[in-house]
């Protein structure tokens, strides 16, 4: 059962992190195609003992694909899915291009794996905040149905990309030296300094990332009815994103109840050091598969809500990882 893969977007910041994980995993490759733009066309990639040549995506470029691992961008996406469908490719789609489209699976494969059957030749991978907090919050929603989820997001770099990542690292570097460096990937400076996050601002006041976790969630976990609102900023970390949840329930839900249910939940790790105050960090979430999750805590302000924290590799399950575990699931049910 060998399969033939595509990564579109290949040299980005999620693109390398999908080809680590493929060949990490083990996952049956037959063979491997990196796709980018035609900047990139030549350019070498090694791996083990590997080094395949980056090529420019064209029309014939899923004529011998089983599955493509998309992550080049919103309008990339748009330009090339009905090529790749047509191909008889499954396209798995890390952009936001397709996301909320009704023929189109949102899969978290923690949360709802039995989705990816239903697809007509596109499954999405959600945003990486949303993954992050579905896979945290959902093992309590299954025990008790959560009514209102309200998040506040601490957004790394990557999320803007590898350009973003390395204008952080140039951009402190010029700061300790007394430079006044002008940003050119991100709107504002972000070394020593946070903003609300980057994406278009909406109607209703929200950005649309905020609105994707609102609108993401609720398609994951199958249920229109909870309620959620979103503050997300990004800060100046280069790849794990953290989030501050506060969840209500109907009912109380028991704090040890919950701790248990978190240390035992899949794609999920209790990090809790009440002595020495040490809990989730970005940098400890970098390069590993779980969401860290601790500070479980009851909210003082409604017996009905708790609180809890957490941190998550923005680049691994926030996107590369999750879309390959949607891979996996293709495959082990063909
Ligand atoms: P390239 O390096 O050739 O520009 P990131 O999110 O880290 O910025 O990465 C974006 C990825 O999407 C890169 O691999 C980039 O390739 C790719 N990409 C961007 N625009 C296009 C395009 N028009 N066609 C194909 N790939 C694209
Ligand atoms: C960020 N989550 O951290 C974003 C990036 O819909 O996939 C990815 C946006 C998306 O900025």
């Amino acid at each position: 059962n060998q399969v033939r893969v595509a990564i579109l977007g290949a040299t980005g910041a999620v693109g390398t992190e999908l080809i680590n994980l493929l060949i990490e995993r083990k996952f049956p490759l037959k063979d491997l195609k990196l796709l980018a733009s035609p900047r990139s066309a030549g350019k070498k990639v090694t791996f083990q003992d590997q080094t395949l040549e980056i090529e420019a995506v064209d029309d014939n470029s899923f004529d011998d694909v089983d599955i493509v691992l998309a992550s080049a961008g919103g309008s990339t996406s748009k330009q090339w899915a009905e090529k790749i469908v047509a191909a008889g490719a499954v396209m798995i789609d890390n952009s936001s291009a397709f996301r909320m489209n009704p023929d189109v699976p949102l899969v978290v494969p923690e949360i709802n794996p039995n989705d990816v059957h239903n697809h007509k030749g596109i499954i999405a991978n959600p945003n990486c905040t949303t993954i992050l907090m579905g896979v945290a919050i959902y093992p309590l929603h299954q025990i008790q149905p959560i009514k209102r989820v309200v998040v506040s997001t601490y957004q790394s770099a990557s999320g803007a990309g590898a350009r973003a990542m390395e204008e952080v690292k140039t951009q402190s570097e010029a700061i300790l030296k007394g430079e006044n460096p002008q940003p050119e990937i991100l709107p504002y400076p972000l070394a020593f300094n946070l903003f609300p996050h980057n994406s278009p601002l909406m109607d209703n006041g929200y950005c649309e990332e905020e609105m994707k976790m609102v609108n993401e969630t609720r398609k994951i976990f199958g249920d229109d009815d909870i309620r959620i609102t979103a503050t997300c900023v990004r800060v100046p970390v280069l790849r794990a994103h953290s989030e501050a949840v506060n969840i209500e329930f109907a009912q109380p839900f028991p704090l040890n109840k919950a701790r248990d249910i978190i240390a035992q939940a899949p794609g999920v790790k209790l990090v809790e050091d009440w002595q020495n105050n040490y809990f989730p960090m970005p940098m400890d979430a970098t390069g590993k598969d779980e969401v860290l999750v601790g500070r479980i805590r009851q909210d003082l302000s409604n017996p009905n809500s708790i609180e809890l924290w957490l941190c998550g590799d923005q680049i691994r399950k926030g996107a590369a990882l999750n879309a390959v575990q949607i891979a996996e699931l293709l495959v082990h049910d063909n």
